[in-house]
């Protein structure tokens, strides 16, 4: 099959958001706030080009959906929209229509068609305890295929892989103590398995919807960006939480919350872990820049290899 047939074209599409009105928007609502470096307008042209021939599928491990439930309620317009017209995502189990052997079928058949030129979006951990038997994504030609089967077949095929979410990127909660069904990091599987595709990480328990959008657009427009020791684009994993809180000088002057209520003393006695973090939160914050951690509760390292056991309890200093 020709490339130009095996993907959904987005501009015949009939429902509201074009790929230039989403670009816009995203344009509008990230700047000043670091995505901006992402969506300048040379780059919004490269998309519009770029992204329709550079299909993403998703794959969904051994996680909670969190991840795509962050990035499709996040955004307006609708990311399901975006998803589907504007990034040329393929495959999705939460949001696709299709399902069952067809469904698998079309992943496996756009792989091959566009194999080295696709990138595969890995979210949730990887169990690999009992033959992977504890993930089965679905069946083909009457055979189960597991997480660990399809990321084994798929994941050398790609241009890149993207790991969404901290249970991808570094095992996160799937893999924390008391882990019997082996949940492992994509990395950390890759190395075992000898995959050498490239990997980003874009952790988060769950990632903030930019920090996927952004790296997905800056893959496929400028190549992998700028990783971080963990694997994390610096472009949203750069920066120390706490280092950038507006709670520091409360810290400074001494005024410490010891309830989560409290608005304005430093949250460190009651466990925020933003000391051992790096996330942009403090400046993009969440729910469309209305919150973040922080107001309201802790930061707990969310993003962070060895969460959630490196940052319990959640709610006792560190
Ligand atoms: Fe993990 Fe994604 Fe935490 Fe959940 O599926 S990163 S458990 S919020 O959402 O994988
Ligand atoms: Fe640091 Fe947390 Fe205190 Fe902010 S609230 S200054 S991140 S310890
Ligand atoms: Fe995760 Fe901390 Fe950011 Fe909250 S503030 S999302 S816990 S990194």
């Amino acid at each position: 099959m020709k490339d130009e047939h095996m993907l959904q074209d987005p501009q015949q599409n009939k429902s509201g958001v074009t790929r230039r009105s989403f670009l816009k928007a995203a344009t509008g609502t990230a700047a000043g706030i670091g995505i901006s470096q992402v969506f300048n307008p040379a780059l919004i042209q490269a998309l519009e080009t770029g992204l329709e021939r550079h299909p993403v599928l998703w794959i969904q491990g051994q996680g909670c959906t969190g991840c795509s439930v962050s990035l499709l309620n996040s955004v307006e317009p609708s990311i399901a929209d975006v998803l589907l017209k504007v990034i040329s995502l393929q495959f999705h189990p939460t949001v696709m229509a299709s399902e069952g052997e067809t469904a698998l079928e079309n992943l496996y058949g756009i792989a091959k068609a566009y194999k080295g030129r696709f990138s595969l979006a890995i979210e949730g951990a990887i169990p690999t305890a009992a033959d992977g038997k504890y993930c089965i994504l679905g069946e083909m030609g009457h055979k189960e295929l597991s997480m660990v089967d399809v990321v084994k077949e798929l994941a050398p095929m790609a241009g890149s892989v993207l790991a969404v979410g901290t249970c991808a990127a570094y095992g996160g909660i799937p893999a924390a103590e008391g882990n019997v069904t082996g949940a492992t990091g994509v990395v950390d599987f890759f190395k075992d398995n000898t995959i050498k595709t490239p990997v980003v990480n874009i952790p988060g328990c769950p990632p903030h919807p930019d920090w996927i959008v952004g790296s997905i657009a800056h893959l496929l427009t400028k190549g992998i960006p700028e990783l971080d020791y963990d694997g994390r684009p610096t472009l949203f994993f750069g920066e120390n939480i706490h280092e950038n809180c507006p709670r520091l000088e409360a810290l400074d002057e001494g005024i410490m919350s010891q309830t989560l209520s409290d608005p304005k003393g430093c949250r460190m006695d009651i466990g925020c872990k933003g000391p051992n973090t790096y996330a942009d939160c403090f400046k993009r914050k969440w729910n469309g820049g209305m919150n973040w951690c922080v107001d309201n509760s802790v930061c707990i390292g969310c993003v962070e290899p060895g969460f959630p056991d490196s940052a319990s309890p959640f709610y006792e200093p560190a």
